[in-house]
């Protein structure tokens, strides 16, 4: 019934009660009446499903109170746009968000049932490549938790990112069903659609007196309908909306084909539709052009600004507020083209002014950048965007003839200068610049890291940045530590509130008061025992995923990040060859006993990437094998990294790589989740590594390598790798080794070529950088083989991260970009 309709009081539910007794009974009753399964015959997995239900009921509480309450206070609210969420399983933070883990725990076992069990059999959504989609995940818990209001918009994907399988060492790409069982969390909102269009033709209307008006006759339409999962924030002090986009036929079936006889036909519609939101891109650096990768992200830009605009005007009546009621954070260039569906929904539907109608846009949208390796940057060619977006080509060309005339007008500009600036690129075939789109739309563009954000300004942006120099500002990255500390390591957490009090769960920067524990030696003995019991975890994974044993005693060395040449898996795996060949050499000496742990996926199409998966596999085999070694080092690439995988690794690293070629890594959030449970790291100055060094003190950090300046230098002034690589034995015996196919004796080229970059133009640095990894690993092991120094070092690193939380990175957003 409509509360407007009727004028009785509609009565609210009671509250929920968290005793374990009464869950218990509503897990049952859930079991019986939602699954319709006797307890007796029950699977785990039905009791998982029973068991969400009855904590999704309690978040629902939370939930409409939220939404009441933004309606009642006229709060801002801040949308986040990303074409990723990697959001991984869910049971674990709402239980413990909601502070009913112990209830629950309770409840199940006086069921019979492990919780542990069944929440192994949650699917890990992984509706994101990395870093960016993970972040967009970490983000939406902090908004929910510092209680800003807030929506994050994304594509629900029917296959998320692929599962990885190794046959023979080779990556394998399955597809991933995370909806095969169905999808508890998520609330389908029929009510919730709308229309998209594509292609057709424009047509102008008016003009005599009136300025003419522009109306878009797409050819081709589809439904997006909503799908609701509520994001809880910690202590559930708000639930915030994450609602996905899925696509559907306007007509499921074409009758009159069918009737015909044709079949398939009949269908056209409703397979093209499901086609729209079926799969996630899995490439993470280099831009998917197909056109339907544009399609992915125009259809969800559309269906989410439709669906802002119809909630302002439940509350406002017309759009001139609209920047005071409404951020939009487009989580890097993927959802840009929202900017033109902006000013399209406010002149072409709504009839407001063009220069209105910018001017809002301009003050309503904020652009993050993750990226500046140009080849990341996106483009779509013009006649597929005039063919796509006809409409959007036109208003994208009226911006242009904006921010081109603002550049005239600045004498500075030299015609270099200004085909920089334009939205359109000229060179070669004609280009649309998302990023400059991004940028020219935004009032504010921000950096992930404060290294990134300065060479934003320099590289990619510099001319835009010189046109708006106050545009870009900087917003280091975090990641939320109820995941990635309270849940992922409940061991730590005890050992923390033991020895310092809760308040770090309400305030990570209150972690700082670990520091003073750092030298007691009792406590190091705790630390370094949850340590231990973590590793002996990630042990028993490996031993029962891989059949490899591993001692929990050696040091867990771990680079666990998407495979990239600029991430430099090559130069681990290197250095690990190396070292192989010095412990054989010299098996007198006293070597500190590593396991070098990787996981990573490789992008389908990124033939390097895959190679050096392979590598490590080949290095694996051979020197795991290798009684020589005695057990030493030990090499092994865990497939099918994942959230659910990083929440069983990182607890466990003693040692974290960030080793990327400086100036690339934009930020990388890996390097923190690893120094908050206690890691020692082993990295370049790039990215967050260059704050994490500043915040922890260099004296807890072992910082190696190349800077991002002597980099660019010697790739304008040219280098020599060749010689570089003979003047170090070291590295010219591992690659002698590689190249030559002592690893792959059964294909002794296969990685010839790849060797051959190093030396020819050795882009990444890997031997530029090599003899200055190899020793820095060895002091790593002299740190090692002094307990009291190590630990020392690596609790003052859980000590000092509590600044890298993500709320402290919403806050700086809140308060610096969205004002909110
Ligand atoms: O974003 C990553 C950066 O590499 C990393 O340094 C940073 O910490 C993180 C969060 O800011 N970038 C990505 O993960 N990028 C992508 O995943 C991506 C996905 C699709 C694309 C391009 C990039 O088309």
């Amino acid at each position: 019934m409509n509360n407007t309709l009727s004028p009785v009081e509609i009565p609210q539910p009671a509250p929920r009660s968290s005793r374990p007794e009464i869950m218990a009974e509503e897990i049952i009753e859930r079991l019986t009446y939602r699954i319709g399964k006797d307890a007796k015959v029950a699977k785990p997995h039905d009791w998982l499903t029973a068991t969400i239900l009855v904590v999704r009921d309690r978040i629902i509480d939370k939930w409409m109170e939220s939404t009441r309450k933004v309606y009642r206070t006229g709060d801002k609210r801040v949308y986040y746009l990303s074409l990723e969420f990697l959001i991984g399983r869910l049971m674990r933070d709402a239980v413990s968000n909601m502070e009913l883990l112990s209830e629950i725990k309770d409840a199940l076992v006086s069921l019979g049932v492990d919780i542990d069990v069944i929440a192994g059999l949650e699917p890990d959504a992984a509706l994101g490549n990395g870093g960016l989609g993970r972040l967009a995940a970490c983000f939406m818990e902090s908004m929910a938790t510092v209680d800003i209001p807030a929506y994050g918009y994304g594509i629900r994907y029917v296959h998320g990112l692929f599962r990885q399988q190794m046959a023979d060492g080779w990556q394998v790409e399955l597809p991933e069903t995370w909806l095969a069982h169905g999808n508890p969390w998520e609330f389908e909102r029929r009510e919730s659609s709308y229309e998209i269009g594509f292609g057709g033709s424009v047509e102008s209307v008016g003009g005599y007196d009136d300025p003419p008006r522009f109306v878009w006759k797409p050819a081709e339409r589809f439904i997006a309908m909503a799908y609701d999962t509520p994001i809880v924030g910690w202590r559930g002090k708000r639930v915030n909306t994450l609602r996905l986009w899925s696509a559907q036929p306007i007509d499921p079936i074409l009758l009159d084909a069918f009737n015909a006889g044709d079949h398939i036909g009949a269908l056209r519609e409703s397979n093209k539709a499901e086609t729209l939101t079926r799969v996630l891109y899995p490439a993470d650096a280099n831009p998917a052009g197909q056109e339907l990768r544009l399609r992915q992200e125009y259809f969800f830009s559309s269906a989410s600004l439709q669906d802002i605009l119809r909630r302002h005007l439940q509350q406002y009546p017309d759009f001139t507020n609209l920047h005071e009621k409404v951020s939009i954070q487009l989580n890097d260039t993927h959802p840009a083209i929202s900017i033109a569906e902006l000013i399209r929904l406010l002149c072409d539907v709504h009839g407001m002014d063009f220069d209105l109608a910018w001017d809002i846009t301009r003050q309503t949208f904020s652009y993050t950048n993750h990226t500046l390796l140009p080849e990341a940057l996106e483009s779509w060619p013009v006649p597929l965007f005039e063919r796509l977006l006809p409409r959007h080509m036109q208003i994208i060309y009226a911006i242009n003839t904006k921010i081109l005339l603002d550049a005239r007008k600045e004498k500075k500009f030299g015609d270099s200068q200004i085909r920089a600036i334009s939205l359109i690129d000229e060179g070669g075939d004609r280009r649309v610049r998302m990023g400059n789109l991004a940028f020219v739309g935004s009032h504010s563009i921000n950096g992930v890291s404060a290294l990134h954000t300065d060479l934003m300004k320099e590289t990619v942006f510099a001319d835009l940045h010189s046109l708006y120099p106050n545009r870009i500002n900087n917003k280091t990255n975090g990641i939320t530590p109820r995941r990635w500390l309270m849940q992922c390591n409940p061991g730590l957490t005890n050992l923390l509130r033991e020895a310092i009090g809760p308040e770090f769960e309400d305030n990570t920067e209150a972690l700082r008061a670990l520091d003073s524990f750092a030298d007691d030696s009792s406590f190091q003995k705790k630390f370094a025992e949850v340590k231990r019991q973590n590793k002996v975890q990630l042990a028993n994974l490996v031993a029962g995923r891989m059949g490899i044993r591993i001692d929990p005693s050696a040091m867990f060395d771990i680079q666990i990040k998407r495979i990239h040449e600029y991430k430099r898996q090559l130069l681990n795996i290197v250095e690990a060859v190396a070292l192989y060949d010095q412990i054989r050499s010299h098996p007198e000496l006293d070597w500190v006993p590593r396991v070098k742990f990787f996981a990573g996926k490789a992008a389908p199409s990124y033939h390097n990437a895959k190679l050096i998966i392979k590598l490590a596999n080949d290095v694996a085999r051979v020197i795991n094998n290798d009684p020589a070694v005695r057990g030493l080092l030990k090499v092994v690439f865990i497939p099918n990294y994942n959230v659910s995988l990083a929440e069983v690794m990182v607890p466990a690293a003693d040692l974290s790589e960030q080793i990327s070629t400086a100036g690339m890594e934009a930020s990388g959030t890996g390097n923190m989740k690893f120094g908050l449970n206690g890691a020692l790291t082993i990295g370049t100055l790039d990215g967050a590594n260059v704050e994490m060094r500043d915040h922890v003190g260099e004296e807890n950090i072992v910082i190696f390598g190349m800077t991002a300046d002597e980099v660019a230098r010697v790739r304008s002034e040219g280098h020599d790798p060749r010689a570089i690589i003979e003047q170090s034995r070291e590295l010219a015996q591992a690659l002698q080794a590689i190249s030559s196919g002592v690893f792959s004796p059964d294909d002794r080229s296969r990685f010839t070529a790849l060797i051959d970059g190093i030396y020819n133009h050795d882009w990444f640095m890997v031997a530029g950088d090599f003899d200055a990894y190899a020793k820095a690993q060895r002091d790593v092991d002299q740190i090692w083989a002094d307990p009291v120094s190590w630990y020392g070092k690596t609790i003052r690193n859980t000590a000092r991260m509590g600044w890298f939380s993500s709320d402290r990175t919403i806050r700086q957003y809140a308060s610096e970009i969205w004002r909110a």
